[in-house]
């Protein structure tokens, strides 16, 4: 048992984001780097002596390499038991059920998610705490302000370990266990869901395609969708993790998930369709001829999550971020149930689950989840609407529509202005914010203000607030365009601005998206001078 203590110098800009700190693979690369920010999070959380703690990552390149290193610093830093995922694949929201299941202090989440992969791309580190959420603010602001004074770390002199072979090995005085994270969030969908109705619907002709997108999801969807449920070999696509990902970006939206999108339009489209993202959290549904936007998707689930046996009986309440459309807070008023407002990023959820306030959460950005982790799930929300589907016996389109007709219709879309300078990023944002007070009242085409500001946070339970997270435009009649810059990039600013429309019930409800938003297009560039800021005529990304 020998601790070397290294001495270092902080690097600057270790500060994590919306999910964790991510960079350039290259970043990570520099000798320090990854070890600096780790010694960090130990420090800042202060480890207790013999305690327990989960490391995973999403196969990304860099992956193995961060992993031994993390493992040698836990060690040396007091940790008893250190559990790995086989081949230092975890994805995201098994991580945080074996954090819950094996009762660990916390976890090291080694993941970029949704950003692509390789040597060119980006790497991420992400420290969960025992509850298996993402650390809190408060947390990450300790771990931030660490990392600016550090001088040391400190590693067990050890040997890199065999992460492929299921096996306990010693690393100083710590165990390390090489845990097979399949089987047990296998078994934990097998508790929350009806895996017999969806085997029987299978049985009477149910096809799906699910496109793992060559990330973490494929040997969790291959286990579940294809052994455990019968689905036809095949059924998941792109089901080998690869460290490029295949040279794409795992992120399941409509531009990265094209092909899954144009085989679920087309003739050949089997019942129902969707991917996941990098880590495993994010979840794209598409039924035959039927894309459903993420927000539309927690809605459905809210409204329909009683038909599986993991939540019979009701949900306690729906929580959303800030962005994400308005169509969840009908449900969760038909159901009688509060909804909550959050900033953006899971991390916002992890106290109002903890207290029995939500049951299910969702983001714009593809991701839902339930209580079930603390962290988005994406098989989670694919394992329900098949649950709802088997036990509804319609199709998603159906299903949507019906939803709809009841509640009316959120047309929804995401701009993304990608890798744009950062200080026209920030001029735009100080100029629309320096403009907020006056907005109300105003006319713009149709269109007109009835609020606006910028999005503060104060958590119900622990009552900590959050600040300037993100700029709301709210016009007459319930439509909105929210502008914010991205907290996950890598490179320069990202602008998303989020458009909603809603149409109520009994009006016009199959429009196409893109007209049913044109006016707020229009608006948000009259409100925040898109062109003149970021040089760009057009989006980058539209989700
Ligand atoms: C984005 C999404 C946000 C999500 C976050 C992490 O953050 O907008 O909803 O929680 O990614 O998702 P931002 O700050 O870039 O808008 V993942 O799948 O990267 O863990
Ligand atoms: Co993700």
């Amino acid at each position: 048992m020998t601790v070397i203590t290294h001495l270092a110098r902080p690097f600057p800009g270790q500060k994590p984001g919306t999910s964790g700190l991510r960079k350039k693979v290259q970043v990570f690369q520099q000798p320090g780097y990854a070890e600096t920010f780790i010694q960090s999070v130990f420090d800042a959380i202060g480890v207790e002596a013999g305690s327990t703690l989960v490391i995973g990552g999403d196969g990304r390149f860099h992956n193995r390499t961060v992993i031994q290193q993390a493992i040698r610093i836990a060690a040396a830093n007091g940790y008893g038991r250190v559990l790995v995922g086989q081949g230092g694949i975890v994805s995201t929201p098994a991580a945080s059920h074996v954090i819950r299941k094996y009762r660990a202090s916390g976890g090291l989440i080694l993941s970029a998610s949704h950003n692509p992969g390789g040597p060119e791309g980006d790497f991420g580190i992400k420290y969960n705490i025992a509850n298996g959420g993402p650390a809190p603010e408060a947390v990450t602001e300790a771990i931030y302000a660490r990392t600016q004074v550090i001088n040391r770390w400190l590693a067990e002199d050890s040997a890199d370990i065999d992460l492929d072979a299921i096996d306990v090995s010693q690393v100083g005085a710590m165990t390390v266990e090489v845990i097979d994270s399949v089987a047990d969030y296998a078994a934990l969908m097998e508790s929350v869901f009806d895996f017999a109705a969806i085997r029987r619907a299978v049985d009477a002709g149910m096809t799906m395609a699910f496109d793992a997108m060559s990330a973490v999801t494929g040997p969790y969807a291959v286990e579940i969708l294809e052994r455990r449920l019968g689905f036809a070999p095949g059924t998941v696509r792109n089901g080998e993790p690869l460290e490029d990902f295949g040279g794409h970006h795992p992120d399941p939206n409509l531009v990265h998930a094209h092909q899954l999108h144009a085989l679920m339009m087309g003739p050949d489209a089997p019942d129902f369709g969707a991917a996941s993202d990098g880590d495993g959290d994010r979840n794209l549904i598409i039924g035959r001829g039927r894309f459903v936007t993420p927000s539309d998707s927690l809605a459905v689930l809210a409204a329909n999550a009683h038909l599986a046996p993991g939540y019979a009986a009701g949900i306690k309440g729906i929580a959303r971020s800030m962005p994400t459309s308005a169509a969840a807070d009908r449900v969760a008023e038909a159901l009688g149930v509060p909804c909550f407002e959050t900033p953006t990023g899971w991390k916002f959820f992890g106290t109002l689950l903890d207290a029995g306030k939500a049951t299910i959460c969702g983001e714009e950005s593809a991701g839902t989840g339930s209580d079930h982790v603390r962290e988005k799930d994406g098989l989670w929300a694919v394992l329900l609407w098949l649950n709802v589907l088997s036990v509804r016996g319609q199709s998603v389109d159906a299903i949507v529509r019906e939803h709809w007709s009841r509640f009316g219709r959120n047309y929804y879309a995401r701009h993304d202005y990608e890798a744009i300078d950062s200080a026209a990023a920030n001029a735009l944002i100080a100029e629309v914010t320096a403009a907020l007070p006056a907005l109300p009242g105003r006319r713009i085409g149709a269109l007109v203000v009835a609020a606006a500001d910028s999005f503060s946070y104060t958590d119900p339970v622990d009552g900590s607030t959050s600040a300037n997270q993100g700029l709301r435009v709210m016009f007459e009649g319930g439509s909105r365009v929210v502008f914010r810059l991205s907290g996950t990039g890598t490179e320069g600013a990202t602008l998303r601005v989020y458009l909603e429309a809603y149409e109520p019930a009994g009006g016009a409800l199959d429009r196409e998206t893109g007209d049913a938003l044109s006016a707020l297009v229009a608006a948000a560039e009259a409100i925040a001078g898109i062109v003149r800021h970021t040089g760009r005529a057009a989006p980058d990304v539209v989700t």
